[in-house]
This record gives C-alpha cells, structure tokens and sequence, in this order.
C-alpha cells in the first residue's frame, strides 16, 4: 500500500511539532528499506535480524529520551511514541529490541544507576553496541513479581547472586541484563550482570509461534560473583522494576497501533483489488462494516496514546492511566489484526501478507508487560481502592 495512505483521520498532524514528523518520517523510511524486505523470512526461520541493534542505534530509536550527554537523542515522550509506532508498524519483535533496550535497561540505568555505570553503559547502549535484558519475570512468578525467588547477597567483598528468570527479551544476545532481585531482608534490588561472569548462563526458549523474530530465553545465575558497583544505588523495592515497566508499557500503547495500521491499510488495498461475484469485495456492507471499524478503532487509540504522551511530557501520567492505553490499543491491534486477516481468505495465512505475523506478535503483547486481565485489574483498583490482585 502507498504510504500516503496511512490514516491520520482526526489530523492529529496539527498536533505534532515539525520534528516529530521527521522522525517519524525517517523511522518510516527506514522500517521500509531495512525491516520490511526480511522480516517475513526472519519470522519463518525463527531467526533474530542481523546487525538490528546497530541499526537501531543509528537511526536513533535506543533510548530517544535519554539525554544526550548518555549518547541519548534527549526528544520527549510523544517522540519516542512515534518511534514505537513506526518500528511496530515493521514488527513487534523489532519494537519490543527497542522498547526493552530503551525503556527496561537503558532507563533503570539512567534514572537508578550511579554516575560509573551511566558512563560505562549508556553510550554502548544508545548506540546499539551493547545488547541489554531485563530480568524480572520467573518461571514460577510472572504477574506476581512480588514473590520473585531469585536472591542477592551480601559477601566479605561484594555479592552473590542465585536464582533464574524466564522469558527474557534478547537473553541469548544480550552483553548486560538489568536482574531484580531480593536482598537479605526481602527488597528487591536492582543488578547489572554482565557476559562472562562466572555463573551466568543465558539459555534459548525455541519454539514460539509468536515473535518469531525476536530472541527469547532465560537469564540462570549459579553463584554469580557480583562487585558492589554492579548495584543500582538509586532504588529499593517493587516501584523499581515497576516504574521501568510504566515506560516500557507506554511506548507499547503507541506501538501496537503500528501494527494495526499495517494491517488496515493492507485490508483496505487488498478489498479494494480483490473482485468476487463480480466486484471488489470492498463493495460489500459487511466488508466495509470492518474497515469503518478499524478506522475508527486506530482513531481513538492515536488520541489515547497523544494525551497520554502530553501526560507522560509533564510527569503526570499515573501507572493506572498507562494500564488502560496498553491494554485497550493492544485489544484494539490484536482484533484488527485477526479480523484482517479473514479479509484476506486463504491469502490471509500466507507470509505475503503481514496479518498471520501481526496477530501471532500480539498474543505476545498482549501478555507481556503485564497481561491483559492484570491491567484490567489495575483499572479496578483505581476505581474501587480495592486490590481483586490476591
Ligand atoms: P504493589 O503493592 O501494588 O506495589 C509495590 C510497590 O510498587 C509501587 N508500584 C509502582 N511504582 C511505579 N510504577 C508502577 N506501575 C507501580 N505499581 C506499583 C507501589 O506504589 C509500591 O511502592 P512502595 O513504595 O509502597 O513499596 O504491588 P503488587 O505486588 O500488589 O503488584 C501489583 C501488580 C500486580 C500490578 C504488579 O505486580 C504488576 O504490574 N504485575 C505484572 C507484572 C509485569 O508486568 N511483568 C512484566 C515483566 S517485563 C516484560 O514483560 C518485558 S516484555 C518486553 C518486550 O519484549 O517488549
Ligand atoms: P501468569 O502470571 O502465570 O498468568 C497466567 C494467567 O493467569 C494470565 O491470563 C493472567 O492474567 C492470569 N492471572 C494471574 N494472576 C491473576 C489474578 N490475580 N487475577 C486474575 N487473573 C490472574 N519478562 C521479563 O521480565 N522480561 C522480558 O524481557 C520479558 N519478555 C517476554 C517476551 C515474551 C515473548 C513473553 C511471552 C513474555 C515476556 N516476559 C518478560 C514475561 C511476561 O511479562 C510474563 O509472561 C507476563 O507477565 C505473565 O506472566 P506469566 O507468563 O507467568 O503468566
């Protein structure tokens, strides 16, 4: 489809700075030349995109907010959006490289990490050098992070660290991994592991039929000899990995509506082309019925994400407010990306087409992050003040 035709119905345009539209229209440009042309092969062949980090880097998409004296772009938060928007619209794999090197290692640095180790990691970061993870979810704690069983402790001449986390974006890649873990008296801190240290292994999770694109694995430490300036001095408790996960979920609100522009704009050519009982099946209520859906369904989730982002530029968006936009635009871009697909028929399932991908990556997203029905959940708890969670 000409890319003309991605919708902006509302113009929100009049909203955005002169800048915003030209990093969107590099991110764009860029998704075309590098992600679209060898993503479909990619997710087939369950393989990760060579050099991607790099590239990344380049264009400006690791860290955006960062400021520029860590090798950040320093933009705002409407900015970073736009960048999420425009790499999801390629695939969430690329999305999710750069929201979790951005927003769950990059930021946890930057906002909890002692003026060494932004200087020691940030740039590498930024610049797509080194691969970071975010260690948070275990095989026996996901929603509840709270109960996590992976320790850190005290030594005669720094720390040790036992435990092991599962489903971890880029492990297998990864140079460093942000790890939360829990201290002798149960508080949850934050650790910079880095490849190489005795102990740490970071095995492959095969097999997915989402996010094929995208690395997966576990993060194992075995008595991991930690040094003191491997600690984030800057936190203590939950609201660590939390706060990360406020970031991570915003850019994943803007994200996921590039994967529903894909696949409604490739709807509304492929209707339009596609002739049966002697028309395009674009003629038909029921057909047209779904598009005037879409449409409006990506409408209102642009003004969500927009307000939320003026929001998160004045340090007033709550995590309950983030929880409503990630669970209502990744709902809105997993039905957009089914529906779609059946507009398709039988040409819908082939990788010719981006839909069967889209609608494969959401089951992902609408996981991880937290799942749908936990941010539900968290809507509830604003409402009422009543945690339904335990
Ligand atoms: P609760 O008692 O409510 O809170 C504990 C402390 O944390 C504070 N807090 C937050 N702080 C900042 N931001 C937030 N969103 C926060 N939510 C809570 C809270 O104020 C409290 O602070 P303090 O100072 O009083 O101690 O915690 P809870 O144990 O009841 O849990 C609440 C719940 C269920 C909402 C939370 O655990 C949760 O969000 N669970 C979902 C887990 C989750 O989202 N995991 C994501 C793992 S990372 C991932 O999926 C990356 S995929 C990336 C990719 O590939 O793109
Ligand atoms: P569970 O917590 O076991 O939940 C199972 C079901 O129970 C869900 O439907 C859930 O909504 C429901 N449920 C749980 N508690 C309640 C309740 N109180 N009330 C009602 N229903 C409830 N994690 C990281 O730390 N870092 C990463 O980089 C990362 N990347 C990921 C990449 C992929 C591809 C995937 C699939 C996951 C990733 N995750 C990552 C993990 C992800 O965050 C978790 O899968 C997610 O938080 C859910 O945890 P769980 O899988 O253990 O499911």
């Amino acid at each position: 489809y000409p890319l003309q035709s991605i919708p902006d119905y509302y113009m929100l345009d009049q909203l955005l700075s002169e800048e915003h539209k030209l990093i969107r229209s590099s991110v764009r440009d860029w998704v075309e030349s590098f992600v679209i042309p060898q993503i479909d092969q990619a997710a087939q062949e369950h393989r990760d995109i060579p050099g991607l980090m790099q590239e990344l880097g380049k264009i400006g998409a690791l860290g955006p907010y960062i400021p520029e004296e860590y090798g950040g772009a320093g933009l705002d938060q409407i900015a970073y959006g736009i960048i999420m928007q425009e790499l999801e619209r390629g695939d969430s794999a690329v999305r999710s490289a750069a929201s979790v090197q951005s927003s769950l290692v990059m930021f946890p640095i930057f906002k909890y990490g002692s003026k060494e180790q932004k200087e020691k990691f940030l740039p590498g970061l930024a610049q797509g050098e080194l691969i970071g993870a975010f260690g948070l979810t275990e095989p026996n704690h996901g929603s509840d992070p709270s109960s996590m069983e992976t320790t850190i402790r005290k030594t005669a001449d720094g720390y040790t660290l036992n435990g092991a986390k599962m489903w971890i974006t880029n492990a297998p890649l990864c140079h460093l991994a942000v790890v939360w873990a829990k201290d002798e008296e149960g508080k949850v801190r934050g650790v910079i592991v880095e490849r190489g240290m005795e102990g740490f292994s970071t095995p492959e999770t095969h097999n997915k039929w989402s996010l094929r694109a995208s690395k997966t694995g576990e993060l194992v430490f075995e008595n991991v000899r930690i040094p003191s300036e491997n600690i984030l001095p800057g936190v203590e408790g939950l609201k660590g990995p939390l706060s990360c996960l406020n970031s991570a979920r915003y850019g994943i609100s803007w994200g996921v509506i590039g994967a529903a522009i894909d696949c409604y704009c490739t709807a509304v050519q492929y209707t339009k082309e596609r002739q049966q009982f002697g028309k395009p099946i674009a003629s038909f209520q029921l057909q047209q019925k779904k598009l005037a859906e879409f449409l409006t369904e990506i409408t209102k989730a642009q003004l969500l994400c927009l307000q939320l982002g003026n929001l998160k530029n004045t340090e007033t968006a709550t995590p309950a407010q983030i929880s409503m936009a990630k669970r209502n635009n990744v709902k809105m871009a997993i039905e957009i990306a089914r529906e779609s697909r059946q507009m398709l028929g039988g040409m819908g399932i082939m990788g010719d087409f981006p839909m069967m991908r889209h609608a494969a990556n959401l089951e992902s997203v609408i996981t991880y992050e937290g799942t749908h029905d936990i941010h539900l959940l968290i809507t509830g708890l604003d409402i009422t003040g009543i945690n339904a969670f335990s």
